[in-house]
């Protein structure tokens, strides 16, 4: 197979043999970045396709979430990091009663390497531990990945509590995650809340709008 394929293929696999000999080839003709955006979450989206349509057995999906994450590590070192630092302050979280954590930490990279200063608080977050975390580390914005259907509504319920605590302004909340759709969070959400909150459709708009919110 062609390197990318062969790439793509260890992903749904999870045939992490001879994978960092594979990233070494890819580094030679393209960023860090752009294996992970252009080979590995393809490779990926073919493993929720699998999955979602019964072709693919849980175990096999924790697998290749393990191979994604052994190649984002191995690819991290390899990747541009700005000068900047102390731009900001932002608390991430997966939300309750949810799992999936690589895209949130992928967003942890992304805004990590661009001079942000990001406290991971890990999965299955309720939202008194978001809280307390951004009041103890005085973030300066929240944001908040999920990518259950039912986290959608956990995060609705999220900016009522914020906003039944009256902290609702306090923070700038992003949110993230495959279930998700801007209308939703541009539309619904938006409606109900009285503070800023924002979309990020992958990590790279989660950058932007940091870099939005802390302008
Ligand atoms: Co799960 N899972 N899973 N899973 N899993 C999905 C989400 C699913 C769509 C698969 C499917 O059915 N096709 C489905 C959800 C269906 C639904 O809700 N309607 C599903 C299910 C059902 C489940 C379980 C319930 C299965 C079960 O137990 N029967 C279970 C849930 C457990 C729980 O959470 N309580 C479960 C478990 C797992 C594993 C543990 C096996 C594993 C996760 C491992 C891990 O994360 N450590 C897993 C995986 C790997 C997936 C899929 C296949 C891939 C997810 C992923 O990592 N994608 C997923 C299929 C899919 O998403 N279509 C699926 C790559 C990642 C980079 O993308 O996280 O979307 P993503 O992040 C993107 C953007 O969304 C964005 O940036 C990233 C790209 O740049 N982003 C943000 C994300 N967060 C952001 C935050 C931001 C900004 C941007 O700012 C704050």
């Amino acid at each position: 197979l062609p390197l990318d394929e062969r790439l793509k293929r260890r992903i749904i696999d999870g045939e992490r043999n001879g994978l960092e000999a594979d990233l070494d080839e890819a580094l030679q003709t393209r960023s860090a970045l752009l294996i992970i955006n252009e080979i590995l979450l393809d490779g990926m989206k073919v493993v929720g396709e699998l999955f979602g349509s019964g072709q693919m057995q849980l175990p096999f999906v924790l697998q290749s979430a393990e191979v994604m994450k052994t190649a984002v590590a191995y690819l991290e070192p390899h990747m541009d990091k700005s000068d900047d630092a102390g731009k900001g302050r932002i608390v991430l979280a997966t939300v309750r009663g949810d799992v999936h954590d690589i895209g949130k930490n992928l967003v942890d990279i992304i805004l990590s390497n661009n001079g942000y200063e990001v406290v991971n608080i890990g999965i299955k977050q309720p939202i008194n531990a978001i809280l307390d975390a951004a009041e103890q580390h005085d973030a300066d914005a929240i944001g908040m990945s999920g990518l259950l259907v039912k986290s959608t509504v956990i995060m609705k319920e999220n900016l009522q509590e914020m906003a039944t605590r009256g902290v609702a302004e306090r923070w700038p909340v992003l949110l993230g995650g495959a279930a998700l759709t801007r209308a939703y969070v541009e539309d619904d959400l938006r409606s109900m809340f009285s503070g800023e909150v924002h979309y990020a459709r992958d990590a790279f708009e989660g950058l932007s709008l940091m870099e939005r919110v802390m302008a």
